[in-house]
């Protein structure tokens, strides 16, 4: 039996919701020996300093302490209800925003439910293996962090589906703990979690591009008309900025790292640099061309009639939608999509409605980019003559308009033999990924102690010095 203030954290009245408590009841054991099977690889003795959120309250979702992570106290919160609430967009613009699932959106409400669902632990089947070629105790209690929250992310959607969807919700559920990442039977739903996470630049690499898809899709369902949804989201983006300090951190203190090694010993060729144990400037622009471009594809089609859906019918709104100024159901508007003709690419004018994962995707690389100029600049600091770019937004497509077509990194439309031809220039190769792996063969876990690869990062995590003990191994 559980104690529901307890043991689940919550703002949802859950000690008084006998429905759900069963129906969580049910779900729980099989959420923790999916946590057994397919959480982070031999870590349940480990006690690691985590933060909790236990109220939705500034401080109530900051608690640290030492906790087992098959004990993590896995809360639901909802940002709390603004009883003036409106749906905001789309053709039901100014009722009030909806409490119970409207009957006519139920599918399709739930459809969106279920691919957000998936991606969260789909992230933590990625990185399963990753703990154990930690380049430090801070770094470990860090991915520790971002899995039990991508854990938390997924007992959200989870509540909504028990609380709002019966008995079809319940069966999603369990299907969540079903699909595995990678998996030929059963994948995960979305292109891009179901690429492996083979080592810590993909992982910084990942956070930094993937879970800031996280942030934007967040962001568009925290507008939805469907009030749950929307609070719940609000909640979610206050732990999803966290996951995104670790990727970019990460990846900026391994640039440093390069830059450092590059400076103190005069070297500029990739080989040289690899032969000092860091990650050469090349491989890192390599990283993020793939991980950029997989997560362009997580946007969906440019022009899609399912995005123009879920907004007209008031369920998943633009990136700050009650900030835009006009009409919020975009009748009249048009938006530019690019497309393929011959050998060109084409930008043409199509109805703004369809072009809503186009128009995100293009809120999501104006604030990526602004992430790599600030990776640029630890460079610059160095003095080192190397620029790091984001790929053409056709380059390595397999989603809308630019699939099926070969662009370069700089956007020339090439043919599939041109294009094979570079695409270990471009992207990272098996011999990359092993190199990457050999500096990454075991754990680094002496207190305070970096692995040569990275640099230390400039503060530790709530205040606690760089050698302070993150993990406690038993
Ligand atoms: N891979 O009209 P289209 C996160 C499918 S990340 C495979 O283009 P739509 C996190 C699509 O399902 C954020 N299939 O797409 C990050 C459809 O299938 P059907 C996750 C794909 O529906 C890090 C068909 O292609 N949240 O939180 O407009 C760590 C044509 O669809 C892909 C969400 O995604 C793909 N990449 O948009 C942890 C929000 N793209 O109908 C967590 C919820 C499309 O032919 N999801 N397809 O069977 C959505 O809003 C939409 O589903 C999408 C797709 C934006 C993803």
């Amino acid at each position: 039996m559980i104690n529901y203030t307890e043991k689940i954290p919550n703002n949802v009245d859950l000690g008084r919701d006998r429905v759900l408590q069963r129906a969580l009841e049910h779900w729980q054991p099989a959420y923790l020996s999916w946590w057994y099977d397919m959480g982070p690889n031999e870590s349940h003795n480990f006690e690691v300093y985590l933060r909790t959120a236990i109220s939705v309250e500034p401080d109530g979702w900051a608690q640290f302490d030492y906790i087992k992570m098959p004990e993590y106290r896995w809360g639901i919160f909802l940002q709390p209800r603004d009883e003036k609430r409106q749906v905001n967009f789309g053709i039901h613009k100014g009722q009030p925003a909806w409490q119970d699932v409207p009957g006519e959106y139920r599918s399709i409400l739930r459809r969106i439910i279920v691919t957000q669902g998936d991606t969260e632990p789909a992230s933590v089947e990625q990185q399963k293996m990753l703990g154990l070629s930690c380049p430090s105790l801070y770094d470990l209690r860090n991915i520790f962090q971002v899995n039990v929250e991508e854990g938390r992310h997924l007992w959200a959607m989870v509540y909504l589906l028990h609380r709002y969807f019966g008995r079809d919700g319940r069966e999603e559920a369990e299907s969540l703990l079903a699909r595995r990442s990678g998996d030929t039977d059963n994948p995960r739903i979305l292109g891009a979690f179901n690429e492996p996470t083979p080592d810590w630049l993909a992982f910084y690499m990942f956070t930094f591009f993937t879970d800031r898809d996280g942030k934007f899709q967040l962001c568009a369902l925290a507008e939805s008309g469907f009030d749950p949804l929307a609070r719940t989201c609000r909640f979610m983006l206050t732990e999803e900025a966290h996951h995104m300090f670790v990727g970019e951190s990460g990846v900026s203190r391994i640039i440093q790292r390069t830059c450092e090694v590059m400076k103190e010993n005069k070297i500029d060729a990739p080989a040289d640099v690899r032969a000092l144990g860091v990650i050469d400037l090349q491989t890192i622009q390599r990283y993020l061309n793939f991980h950029y471009s997989v997560t362009l594809d997580l946007y969906g089609s440019d022009v899609s009639s399912n995005a123009a859906n879920y907004y007209t019918s008031g369920l998943k709104g633009r990136f700050r939608e009650t900030k835009l100024e006009d009409d919020h159901t975009l009748r009249d508007a048009m938006y530019p999509v690019s497309e393929v003709v011959g050998d060109k690419i084409n930008t043409k004018q199509v109805p703004a409605l369809t072009a809503l994962n186009e128009r995100l995707r293009d809120d999501y690389i104006e604030e990526i980019q602004a992430g790599v100029n600030r990776w640029q600049r630890v460079i610059d600091e160095a003095g080192i003559p190397f620029r790091l770019t984001l790929p053409h937004k056709g380059f390595h497509r397999e989603i809308g308009n630019f699939a099926g077509h070969f662009i370069s990194l700089t956007g020339e439309i090439l043919t599939e033999e041109q294009w094979k031809a570079h695409e270990f220039d471009w992207l990272p190769s098996p011999k990359d990924y092993s190199y990457v792996q050999s500096l990454m063969s075991g754990r680094v876990a002496e207190l305070g102690k970096f692995a040569n690869w990275i640099a230390p990062p400039v503060k530790g995590v709530n205040g606690q010095p760089l050698d302070f003990q993150y993990v406690r191994f038993n």
